[in-house]
């Protein structure tokens, strides 16, 4: 080859090499997220099926957290109106996101579990279809905590056929969407619906067990990793089924992640534990095919019902998600209490403000990501949820809009944490803000505020009103893609 061609050829190749780095780093996703029944609304029109949740609110059970009236999310932010979500399309477009991840509400979909309702599959395909036109990539969670009533009346997860009905309302999610999306999440955080959120809410509504800790003791627990068993063997038939249908996408699902850390103690046998018992319940399932064996031990001797057998973990091994959906917002901090379920004692949130998921410490999401890369061999990793909860000490309302400096601080610190693990080789796909709108928050109701956007509740437009943190976000997108795409 002469000296000139070998030149071009060489340059040619570089050239290509950087321009498909540039492609990848601008293929990034940025966005919000949100689930069905925290922004719907809408909760008995269109053939929608009552779900749990509807169930649980109309118990009033929120009133007993928050005081005051019950809140549900009958309307929530009313994204069930077209005219109401094409709003918030624009506000995630001016924002600069090019994805959004959102829920399907299964009892919207499959009103008493098992009949298709085809307007529920209309209503999400229009808004795919409006997501698409404005250039935003819809990242699908197939469950975000909230089944048909009839299924939950059946014993929920308890019921070992809740394999076979999650699956075959995966099959209709992915049958009816699968096409139009990148991404699918089969589940949003299993370890803390199952093993604490769940247990809370049937306390709240039965009083039982008393008192009220003993919703969260080792029994319970041991009660409910079965339930969390079959929702890994779900998992796998979603997995499976997506993989063997050739679609071009990915599916992954959506993990709690808060490691534990005693600030006092390196060697801390409560930060284990509760690793274990938290962080890696699910992950040693699903990339390793067994439990930390640890708690593991402890489940055995506290249920005898609970015997997963080889099989099963063979079978939920075969369900390894394409992703690690990570939902991180804080660090659990723990000390070593022999008293307490498990040997972990808390330690309370030492912030000054504290917000309401957590000490603000950005760096345990940096030393996360890097620990899941190398102990689950550099999986895909797309940050789903991450966010600051904070009350009306971050919302000063002035020249409409609210000023959110706190949340605009965290934001800006956790992405810089994710930008770092990147650089070192973490492989992050995707920063998505948990949320675009302050919405329905499950026991807290609507005190307890995420959104980058206000929503004035009490005006019957439930207007918009965007806080510094939006104008915040948007800047930090707007830098990343001036930096790593060459774009404007
Ligand atoms: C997640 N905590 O749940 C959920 O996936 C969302 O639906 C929710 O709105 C969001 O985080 C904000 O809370 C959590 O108390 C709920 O530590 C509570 C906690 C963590 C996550």
């Amino acid at each position: 080859m002469s000296k000139i061609k070998a030149f071009l050829s060489i340059s040619l190749l570089t050239f290509n090499v950087q321009a498909s780095i540039k492609d990848k780093q601008c293929d990034f996703l940025w966005g919000t997220a949100s689930s069905a029944y925290q922004v719907e609304g809408g909760w008995n029109v269109g053939g929608k099926g009552p779900s749990n949740w509807d169930y649980f609110t109309h118990q009033g059970i929120t009133q007993k957290i928050v005081g005051g009236e019950p809140q549900n999310g009958d309307v929530a932010t009313n994204q069930i109106s077209r005219e109401v979500y094409l709003k918030d399309i624009g506000l995630m477009k001016e924002l600069g996101a090019n994805s959004y991840r959102f829920s399907i509400s299964w009892a919207r979909v499959l009103p008493d579990g098992k009949t298709v309702n085809k307007e529920g599959i209309k209503y999400y395909k229009q808004l795919i279809a409006d997501l698409k036109a404005a250039g935003i990539k819809p990242v699908i969670t197939i469950y975000h905590w909230d089944m048909p009533l009839n299924l939950y009346q059946a014993g929920g997860w308890h019921n070992p056929n809740s394999v076979a009905w999650y699956k075959d309302y995966a099959k209709v999610v992915i049958d009816n969407f699968g096409k139009d999306a990148p991404y699918f999440i089969t589940f949003n955080e299993p370890e803390g619906e199952i093993f604490t959120l769940n247990p809370l809410v049937a306390y709240l509504i039965n009083k039982t067990p008393s008192p009220y800790e003993k919703a969260l003791s080792v029994e319970s627990r041991a009660q409910q990793a079965i339930a969390m068993h079959h929702l890994l063997l779900a998992n796998a038939e979603a997995v499976n089924y997506y993989h063997h249908s050739g679609l071009k996408g990915e599916i992954g699902i959506a993990l709690n992640l808060s490691p534990c850390v005693d600030p006092e103690n390196s060697n801390s046998l409560a930060a284990k534990t509760c690793n274990s018992l938290h962080n890696k319940w699910a992950l040693d399932a699903l990339y390793k095919g067994g439990y930390p064996i640890d708690i593991e031990t402890i489940y055995k001797n506290n249920s005898s019902d609970f015997d997963p057998t080889a099989e099963d973990m063979r079978k939920i091994k075969s369900g390894k998600p394409d992703f690690i959906g990570v939902n991180y917002y804080a660090p659990t901090l723990v000390k070593d209490d022999a008293s307490k379920p498990f040997g972990i004692g808390d330690r309370p949130n030492p912030d000054k403000d504290p917000s309401y998921n957590g000490p603000v410490r950005p760096e345990y999401l940096q030393s996360l990501l890097k620990d899941l890369s190398k102990n689950y061999s550099g999986p895909d990793i797309i940050i789903t949820e991450n966010g600051a909860g904070y009350g009306v000490n971050d919302e000063k309302s002035e020249s409409g809009i609210i000023l959110d400096p706190m949340r605009a601080g965290y934001i800006e610190k956790h992405v810089d944490a994710v930008m770092k693990a990147k650089k070192d080789g973490v492989n992050i796909k995707g920063y998505l803000y948990w949320s675009l709108l302050d919405n329905f928050e499950w026991l807290w109701g609507y005190q307890n505020k995420f959104g980058l956007i206000g929503v004035d509740f009490k005006s019957p437009e439930l207007n918009r009103i965007p806080k510094s943190s939006y104008y915040r976000y948007q800047a930090i997108i707007k830098d990343y893609k001036k930096n790593a795409c060459n774009a404007n």
